[in-house]
């Protein structure tokens, strides 16, 4: 409760109360007579604004007065979840708004289920964005993020008839957390042509012109920090028709439809989230939001860089700006254009601004999740744009002409350009030359990516520029605000809330592993979770789940790299095995509820048929008498955030088995361990660093490695191939009807056996059976299974995403907190 002292805070729940009923009849016009729940949610969310708003524009305030350096996130995607319990938390006030709200009448916990998650991204990449948000703040960094304001998040997943459905997800209705800015608004903009003259020094000035604008709008957002009054900001843009409005001239002579259209074009921009994750599919709109946004970004930067009337040489020390991913990279060639075009400098100098501001953050090395854009398109919609391209392209290729001479494969390999029909831009390229760093998310990945897809990089610009920052977390989220009672017991043993600042004094609680009521107190806290995951599951779907069953759980994007199909078939394969056994033996055998959760792209149809599979076996499995409590398998709808804070704390174990080298990092793995699940997991992205520090014996690994993934798939194709035999099993269930229709599930078995299985499903079957037996044997064995538990979030410290954002300050930014003083 550090700002109930400060001017900001609460005085008391009565000072609180006063502020929700004055919101309740004042800025909701409503009477307490008639608040429900979602107007106590509106009010209880105002009232906390207040508060927030004025650490806000003190925070401000001091980065601007300090006129040090700041750090700008570009990201397209924030993937923020719920904001009051995050505010109340951050604030520290949270007691004191439950008494508050419970005079009132209202359990708070009915009141935070009122909000409306923001899902403003599609899975990893979009929360690590928010986990670093949330860091930022608490470190006491002066940062922005920058990203789009969709008018639709990531849709809403319903499941009708075992078949996944897309519902639009409508977010806006009412929300107290952005604050428009309708006199901060930025004209961007497309098409058009380029002419260029020569001025009296023989200079050649380029200048675009013509084509179409469209205004970008600001809309904030308040990020609170963690027991600190730093309130950082972000920044999300929305699209409007420069004119603001539709065209009354056509209006009143009767084109209605015409009079709207550009607005409607316009709007379309920030419309709607592209629902793709790990794939490169993106159309010109998708290249119309990425420039809208990165362009409406930067001039903010520079209008705000210029105010403190630095030459531009300074840039890089007032300015580091991280591109999450490639799809800011435009960002690079942005810049480029305002210092070359708009600023007058000579195209060496602002080269070396430009490439001394920003970061390059790669998230995958998935071939086909590597953004290209074709030149023709390019052409088209930002002509200006791909003119700098070719020269620095030129100018980088006749650099590594000089240093690797005669070298032609090199130059083709390395080229921005791809010589295809038609020619593509290869953002990851381009992303690579403009910067002065790039990052791999785990240390695997960032291995792999020296050694494979950006090999010829490493030869070019020397070892230095690539390093690895290993994935984070925010424990205030994914272990306080998700798991109460945990976090509880843990500060009465650390002797503070302090291991939330610096999650290394985990460790602490190692001490207390043979602590009797420790443990007991660690037991009860998981099976209360499960039993409040086992109701969300009655409720959803109807099935009844024993929560003493191991509770085994599946959550995240559904793609088959991360092979929720094997999963799906390792429950198959248990579940013959159960139907084979004499009644006498099924009782020896371990409990399970086999949970998934997770969307499917809309066009990826193989993922689709994984969620179809998961219902079917479902619909047979959990109406099996013979099987009873022994296997449930439930698949849950709507996989998001707020789920998340759910469903992580009641996980026994959790599944993280991409096939190795595939998953660049997983971040979901470090929550599921955080709060006390095991994993069962390959050699992969962070699994190998969670090994690491929590003990080989604390996790449950399986699989083939990423150096013998290679020489597999070769041997698929000109060596021997046959399918695992009790995957072949598997396949005669399915091909039989056990789960319906035997053809809505083909897609799925050829793919393993006539199309080479890619994913080294069967490869890796046997030895993810048989790894699943051993976690059976260590559940029974309950009291080792705490022992582990422990040991295993003790350990868990290097996953803060502070430890995390403060590698990226020292080795990235170069940039140091602002020292918050005592108000
Ligand atoms: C690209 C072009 C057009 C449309 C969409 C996209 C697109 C959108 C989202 C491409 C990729 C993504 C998301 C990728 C992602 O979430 N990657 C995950 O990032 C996490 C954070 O680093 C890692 O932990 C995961 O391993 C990685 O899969």
């Amino acid at each position: 409760a550090w700002l109930a002292h400060q001017t900001s805070g609460f005085k008391d729940k009565d000072g609180f109360e006063t502020e929700v009923v004055r919101h309740v009849e004042t800025t909701l016009a409503r009477s307490m007579y008639n608040c429900d729940e979602q107007a106590a949610y509106s009010a209880c969310s105002l009232a906390f604004r207040d508060r927030l708003i004025l650490e806000w524009n003190r925070t401000q305030q001091r980065q601007t007065f300090a006129d040090s350096k700041r750090v700008y996130y570009l990201s397209l995607e924030f993937l923020m979840g719920r904001a009051l319990d995050n505010a109340m938390l951050n604030i520290g006030q949270k007691d004191v708004a439950k008494a508050g709200l419970a005079e009132l009448g209202f359990r708070i916990e009915d009141v935070i289920e009122q909000e409306h998650d923001a899902a403003l991204g599609n899975g990893g990449l979009g929360r690590l964005a928010a986990c670093f948000l949330d860091s930022l703040a608490s470190l006491n960094y002066s940062a922005w993020g920058y990203g789009l304001r969709y008018r639709y998040g990531i849709f809403k997943q319903e499941i009708i008839d075992g078949y996944q459905v897309e519902v639009p997800d409508y977010w806006l209705d009412f929300n107290p957390w952005e604050f428009p800015r309708h006199d901060v608004t930025v004209d961007i903009q497309f098409y058009g042509h380029v002419t260029k003259r020569t001025d009296d020094n023989g200079k050649t000035i380029a200048t675009w012109e013509g084509g179409e604008i469209v205004k970008a709008v600001a809309y904030d957002v308040p990020i609170p920090g963690y027991a600190t009054p730093s309130t950082n900001n972000l920044r999300l843009w929305s699209s409007k028709a420069a004119s603001g409005e539709f065209d009354f001239q056509k209006f009143n002579s009767g084109d209605y439809e015409n009079s709207v259209a550009d607005q409607q074009r316009a709007e379309t921009i920030s419309a709607v989230l592209y629902p793709n994750d790990n794939l490169d599919r993106g159309k010109e709109l998708r290249l119309k939001q990425q420039y809208f946004w990165v362009a409406a970004s930067l001039y903010d930067i520079v209008r705000r860089f210029k105010k403190s009337r630095r030459p531009w040489k300074e840039f890089p020390d007032q300015v580091a700006i991280q591109l999450n991913d490639t799809h800011p990279t435009l960002a690079v060639v942005e810049l480029q254009r305002i210092l070359v075009d708009l600023e007058g400098l000579d195209w060496e100098e602002a080269w070396n601004i430009v490439t001394n501001t920003f970061g390059y953050t790669n998230h995958t090395v998935l071939p086909e999740a590597l953004e290209k854009w074709s030149v023709p398109l390019f052409q088209h919609l930002l002509p200006r744009h791909l003119q700098l391209i070719y020269d620095i392209n030129l100018f980088f290729l006749q650099s590594v002409e000089r240093k690797f001479p005669k070298d032609r494969e090199m130059l083709a390999r390395v080229s921005i350009i791809e010589e295809s029909q038609p020619k593509m831009v290869r953002m990851a390229h381009l992303a690579i030359v403009g910067s002065h760093k790039v990052n791999g998310v785990a240390e695997l990945h960032s291995d792999l990516i020296k050694t494979t897809i950006f090999k010829d990089f490493v030869e070019v610009f020397g070892p230095d520029k690539f390093t690895n920052v290993t994935n984070g977390i925010t424990p205030r989220r994914w272990l306080h605000q998700a798991n109460p009672r945990l976090s509880e017991l843990i500060s009465s043993k650390t002797g503070s809330q302090n291991f939330l600042k610096d999650l290394t004094e985990l460790a602490k609680i190692e001490h207390y592993k043979d602590d009797k009521a420790f443990r007991k107190e660690w037991a009860e806290i998981k099976y209360a979770n499960k039993v409040r995951l086992a109701k969300h599951i009655k409720k959803t779907t109807g099935v009844d789940v024993n929560p003493s069953a191991l509770f085994d759980v599946q959550v995240k994007r559904i793609h088959e790299y991360k092979r929720q199909q094997m999963n799906i078939f390792g429950v198959i394969h248990r579940y013959l095995t159960l139907k084979s056994l004499s009644p006498e033996e099924r009782k020896k055998f371990q409990p399970r509820v086999s949970i998934f959760g997770g969307k499917a792209a809309p066009g990826y149809w193989m993922a689709k048929q994984i969620i179809h599979l998961i219902n079917a076996v479902g619909a047979v499995v959990n109406n099996d008498k013979d099987i009873g409590d022994l296997l449930k398998v439930i698949f849950l709808e709507d996989y998001n955030v707020s789920k998340a804070e759910m469903i992580i704390p009641a996980s026994d174990l959790s599944e993280h088995i991409s096939t190795a080298g595939t998953e660049a990092s997983g971040t979901s793995n470090m929550k599921f361990v955080l709060n006390g699940g095991l994993i069962i997991g390959t050699c992969d992205g962070a699994n190998i660093e969670i090994t690491r520090e929590i003990g080989e014996q604390n996790i449950f690994l399986f699989g083939n490695l990423a150096e013998d993934v290679e020489d597999i798939r070769h041997n698929h194709t000109y060596g021997s191939y046959t399918v695992d035999p009790d995957l072949v099993k598997v396949f005669e269930a399915i091909e039989k009807g056990t789960f319906g229709e035997p053809n809505d599930f083909m897609g799925m078995i050829s793919a393993v056996r006539d199309h080479g299985d890619f994913y080294l499903v069967s490869d890796d079957f046997h030895s993810y059976i048989e790894t699943q037996e051993l976690v059976d044997k260590a559940y029974r064995d309950q009291e080792g299974w705490i022992t582990k538990s422990i040991e295993s979030v003790a350990r868990m410290g290097f996953f803060s995403s502070d430890r995390c954002i403060n590698e990226y300050a020292e080795g990235i930014w170069n940039i140091e907190p602002l020292a918050v003083k005592d108000q």
